[in-house]
This record gives C-alpha cells, structure tokens and sequence, in this order.
C-alpha cells in the first residue's frame, strides 16, 4: 500500500534556538525565549548525529513502506489511523533537530515546495527567484520541530514589535490540534494555536503567538531564523504543553496550516500557503492534516 509516502518523505520541520546573546524581542504571550518555563528540557540543548539522521530507520525514499510498521511498537493510535492520509497531508518522522537555523539535520526529502501563493495587492505570483519556500516536520516525543527554506530576493523585516511580525518576511503556523474545525469558522477557544517567527528588519529575532486557548501558559517555543544570501531558514520548537499536549505521540494527527509573508515592496504583498486558513481569514477547516508518523489501526502490536 504506498501511500502518498512520497509527501511524507517530503516534510521536514525545523525549530529555532535563540541562541544566548541574540537578541529577542517577543511581545503579547511573551514566554517565547528559549528555556521560559521551568520543568521542560531546554529544546535548544540538542546536537542530532546528523549521519544517523540521514540514514536512521529507513525513512528514505528507498523504503517507503518504512511509515506502514511505524506502529509496530504498539504506540498510540487516533481515530486518523483507520485511513491512509489524504494525498496533501505531511507525515512527519521522528527526528532529532538543533535549532540552529541551519537544515543540515533535515533530509533534503523531507521538504515539500509551499507552492500556493495568495494576495492583498494583486501582486503576480511571484518567481521562484522572487519567493519560493518549502518546509517540513518532525517530532520527538517532547518536540515539534519544523523547518522553512526560503528563497526570497530581498528581505524586509519587521521593524515593530513582535505581533505585527507577520507585516514583514515571516512564518506563521496555525495548529487544530483537535482536528475538529468548523467550515468557515475562526480558531475555537479549545485547542488552536497560531504562532509566527521572523527576522525583523533590525535583525532581530522575533517570534510571537497569537492564538491559544484561554488560561494556556506562556509559550516555550524556541526559533532561529538565519539569513545568507537570497536564503532565509527558519527552525523552530513546540513543546507538547505549547499545543495543549502532554506528549507527542506516534499516529498523532494534527491540523496545520503553514504560510511564508512576502514583503517586498512597502507592504505585505502575499503569502505562500500550505493548507490556508492564515492569511486571507482564520479558517482552521482548511488546515491540512499532520501525522506524526502514519501508524495504521491494524498495525502489529507489542504481545
Ligand atoms: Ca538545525
Ligand atoms: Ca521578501
Ligand atoms: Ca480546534
């Protein structure tokens, strides 16, 4: 059975670090510096063996049925498991990320081209030289890791504070982490999350999350956004608890929506989309579903 297995070789995620001595401007929720909350294992401490990643349990291109005996351990299922994921879903594997901003822990096929591209000024599509951006997902049981790969001609940063990050080159995700969206209606109270990391036009590193349940604590998210040359890498980490999650489970499915702002002439002229549901309005219903690993219902279980 081979499944979109191909997208899920496609997606990678990446998680910032704020290394010490960047500077961090974070505004509203204001819990995004690295290592805010006590109790949790600091998600910028971690240097995957980035040999082993690329060769680790047989999540390439050459074995593709590697995500089918995902559940052979007996983890956990959701309801997602009875059906294979749709052909747009990401299927994140378990991986080890530094949050560094740099990618060389990322397998270059886990990344898949964010390809859809929508607009407040009528502004063309832009070229792949202009903007082009792919991303990818991973997890270990106390992370969520993601990772952008933007290729964009001319960077222009936010200068303000960190809430109106998504005014310049930015990220922003939103997660249903239900799954349980109502067509045409905005983020519930329960269980979205929206959150955004740049690198402002001062250079600085800024990150900020704008939608979460009443009563959530402070975000432990960590980000790094580099730039070189016409590339901007993003990298960032959620703590379970920063989804409203004890753990992160293999068979786990999520719903995510993932944009790329473009601002290149004195104002936000567009975004890449993967999913939707971000730019033009909040609409979690068109998130796209998020596996972490694919473990089917009648996947062997531990005796
Ligand atoms: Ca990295
Ligand atoms: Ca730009
Ligand atoms: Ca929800």
């Amino acid at each position: 059975m081979r499944w979109g297995w191909s997208l899920a070789l496609a997606l990678v995620a990446g998680c910032s670090v704020d290394p010490s001595g960047l500077a961090t401007r974070d505004v509203g929720d204001g819990g995004l510096d690295a290592g805010s909350d006590a109790g949790s294992p600091p998600l910028d401490a971690r240097t995957p063996d980035v040999a082993e990643v690329r060769d680790d349990a047989g999540r390439d291109a050459s074995e593709p049925d590697a995500y089918l005996d995902a559940g052979a351990d007996g983890g956990p299922r959701d309801a997602g498991c009875s059906v294979p994921p749709p052909p747009d879903a990401y299927v994140a594997p378990a991986r080890l990320i530094q949050v560094d901003g740099e990618h060389i822990d990322w397998s270059p096929g886990l990344f898949v081209e964010i390809d859809v591209w929508d607009t407040v000024t009528l502004a063309a599509a832009p070229t792949a030289a202009d903007l082009s951006a792919r991303f990818a997902v991973a997890w270990q049981p106390d992370a969520l890791y993601v990772a952008v790969h933007v290729r964009d001609d001319v960077h222009s940063g936010h200068l303000g504070d960190a809430a109106g990050l998504w005014m310049g080159d930015s990220v922003q995700i939103g997660f249903d982490v239900g799954a349980n969206a109502v067509p045409l209606l905005h983020y519930d109270a329960v269980d979205d999350f929206e959150y955004g990391a740049a690198l402002g036009g001062d250079a600085v590193q800024l990150a900020h999350r704008w939608i979460a349940p009443n009563g959530q604590a402070a975000s432990g998210m960590v980000h790094r956004v580099v730039r070189e040359g016409d590339r901007t890498r993003y990298e960032l980490a959620l703590r379970p608890e920063d989804l409203g999650l004890v753990a992160f489970e293999a068979g786990t499915r999520l719903r995510m929506g993932l944009i790329v702002n473009e601002r290149d002439h004195g104002g936000r002229d567009g975004w890449l989309e993967w999913g939707g549901g971000i730019g033009r309005t909040k609409q979690p219903a068109l998130f796209r579903d998020l596996y972490l690993d694919f473990v089917p219902c009648d996947a062997p279980t531990a005796p």
